[in-house]
């Protein structure tokens, strides 16, 4: 009977990106009918958003299935609505462990526009990833002997390569590998620099087996097809959402002769009661706005997490060309600033430098479908000021770098696009990093449902969903779908009576 009246619950979901959609849609199979979406934009889908570069697709958001095999909920979703090409779906595939980093056939390009010798890059690489996989180690161990990631893997590459036996112009080529790889891992980390990554936590962060893959036809047909599975008016769009009133502090929530624990408030003025509110917003909008977002405002203990946790910026430049100056079977180009003489991921002055950031650029494969387009990245601050210039005055850069790294002066682009995740106001930057200071406890932290005290403690008015609520799979996709489906089943669980919980109630 109590699961049957929880059925009428008014439950909102704020935002409409994967974690979002995957509430809803949970509560809607276990038989919810009261759910409503707000979202803040025009779209559904969030970080997961598709755009065009000419006539091709590109990826603004998210690129992998980031371990795609069974374990993976997105990677389950898109076998099941086609969305794949064959050979990522192959068992072969799925079994692939290559531990979050694919090996990519990588070419190294110098700013003295010459092609660096696998002799020198690869030695350096390998020592590299060897200490990115000990960085993973003290989450379990503890007593990590530096603050972060970066500070350990400086120390020890500096330990590894100061023999001084080495030609000095080796040596420089050889920390010019490392810096590039740590503005690469600034990227796949989402943050200004691996000095800010917490060395007792990276390890926290767990990988699935399966080579990645991307969508063929874009990230956005797995939305679309999740979008299907709503009913048609469940979603309000250009909804943004200016206040959560919980625990009756706005004593004006009654609907239908009911009261409401909770009151959505919107920018534009309509309000909405409900009895569950699951918040899916990015962390950077959390950070930005969380003391305003709720009356009465967090307890201390959430905000200081909220704080504490890493949100930080990668975007992408995309670059059209009329021809390839890279290998056919090249997926990735490295690019090392010959005058970098100390170790280093961040630039000294971000105006002008902006663009050393830029570690390189993976090729969109294969050729047949995209032509010649490649793929830039770009973490940290540098990329925040990147986002303030035109278009053309990044397409201007990009042309003088891939000139100067080619040594050919005649490589023009056609066209460019770019992602501006920072001053996107509904998300403020990419996705979560543990910074150093934070650990998993954060993580629970966040992901506690309020009021977490008191007599209505177990009321679960506000539950938190999105990406950084996920302990093990934070900064993905799947991680949360995950932390979306696990909110909805809070409720779920919360109004199944005690008798049919276990293996009869966990099928409901
Ligand atoms: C992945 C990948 N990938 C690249 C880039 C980005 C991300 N990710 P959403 O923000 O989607 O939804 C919230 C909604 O709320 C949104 O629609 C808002 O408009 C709305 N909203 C906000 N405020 C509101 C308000 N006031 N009222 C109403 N609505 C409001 N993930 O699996 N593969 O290749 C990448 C990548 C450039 C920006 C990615 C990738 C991250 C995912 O995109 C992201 O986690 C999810 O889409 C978030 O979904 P959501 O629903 O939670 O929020 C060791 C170790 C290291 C750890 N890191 C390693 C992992 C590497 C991660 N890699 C990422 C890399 C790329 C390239």
């Amino acid at each position: 009977m109590a699961f049957l009246q929880g059925l009428d619950s008014h439950i909102v979901v704020v935002g409409c990106g994967i974690s979002g959609i995957g509430a809803a849609q949970k509560l809607l199979q276990h038989g919810f009918h009261n759910v409503r979406v707000l979202e803040a934009t025009g779209r559904s889908g969030g970080r997961v958003k598709t755009g065009h570069l000419g006539s091709n697709i590109v990826e603004i958001g998210a690129n992998w299935i980031h371990g795609p095999s069974q374990e993976n909920p997105v990677f389950r979703l898109a076998c099941q609505y086609g969305l794949l090409d064959k050979e990522s779906m192959t068992e072969e595939n799925q079994a692939i462990d290559v531990a979050g980093h694919p090996p990519f056939t990588a070419t190294w390009l110098s700013s003295s526009g010459r092609q660096l010798e696998p002799e020198l890059t690869e030695p350096v690489s390998m020592l590299y990833m060897t200490l990115l996989e000990q960085s993973q180690v003290f989450y379990r161990q503890g007593r990590e002997p530096m603050p972060s990631v970066g500070e350990f893997i400086k120390r020890e590459i500096r330990l590894a390569l100061s023999d001084g036996r080495g030609n000095p112009v080796t040596a420089v080529l050889k920390r010019g590998v490392v810096n590039t790889l740590l503005k690469a891992e600034c990227c796949v980390s989402g943050t200004h620099t691996m000095d800010d990554v917490a060395l007792g936590a990276f390890g926290m962060y767990k990988t699935l087996p399966g080579l990645d893959c991307t969508f063929p036809g874009g990230y956005e047909g797995l939305i679309h097809q999740m979008m299907q599975t709503l009913p048609k008016g469940m979603v309000s769009y250009n909804k943004p959402i200016r206040c959560i009133h919980w625990n009756n502090s706005d004593g004006s929530a009654h609907h239908s002769g009911r009261t409401f624990p909770v009151l959505v408030e919107c920018e534009d003025g309509d309000t909405f009661p409900a009895d569950h509110v699951i918040i899916t917003v990015s962390l950077g909008y959390l950070k930005k706005h969380h003391e305003t977002l709720f009356r009465p405002r967090l307890p201390a203990q959430k905000a200081e997490s909220i704080q504490r946790m890493g949100f930080g910026t990668n975007n992408k430049i995309f670059v059209e060309l009329e021809q390839p100056f890279w290998e056919p079977d090249c997926e990735i180009i490295f690019l090392l600033w010959e005058d970098e003489s100390t170790l280093a991921d961040m630039v000294t002055d971000v105006k002008t430098l902006w663009v050393k950031k830029l570690f390189g650029f993976t090729v969109l494969r294969p050729a047949e479908r995209y032509g010649h387009i490649l793929c830039g990245w770009i973490a940290g601050r540098e990329s925040e000021h990147m986002e303030t210039l035109s278009e053309a005055e990044v397409k201007l850069t990009i042309t003088q770098l891939i000139q100067k790294f080619t040594g050919n002066p005649t490589i023009t682009p056609k066209r460019i696009v770019r992602s501006q995740w920072f001053h996107d106001p509904y998300t403020c930057g990419s996705y979560t990093y543990v910074a150093r200071g934070c650990s998993g406890h954060d993580i629970d932290t966040l992901a506690q449902p309020l009021p977490s005290e008191g007599p209505q403690a177990k009321s679960l008015q506000v539950l938190f969903a999105g990406e950084a609520t996920n302990k093990s799979f934070y900064s993905t996709v799947h991680g949360a779908l995950e932390a979306g489906c696990r909110e909805a089943q809070r409720l779920v669980t919360h109004y199944t009576p005690p008798a049919y919980q276990g293996p009869l109630g966990s099928k409901l």
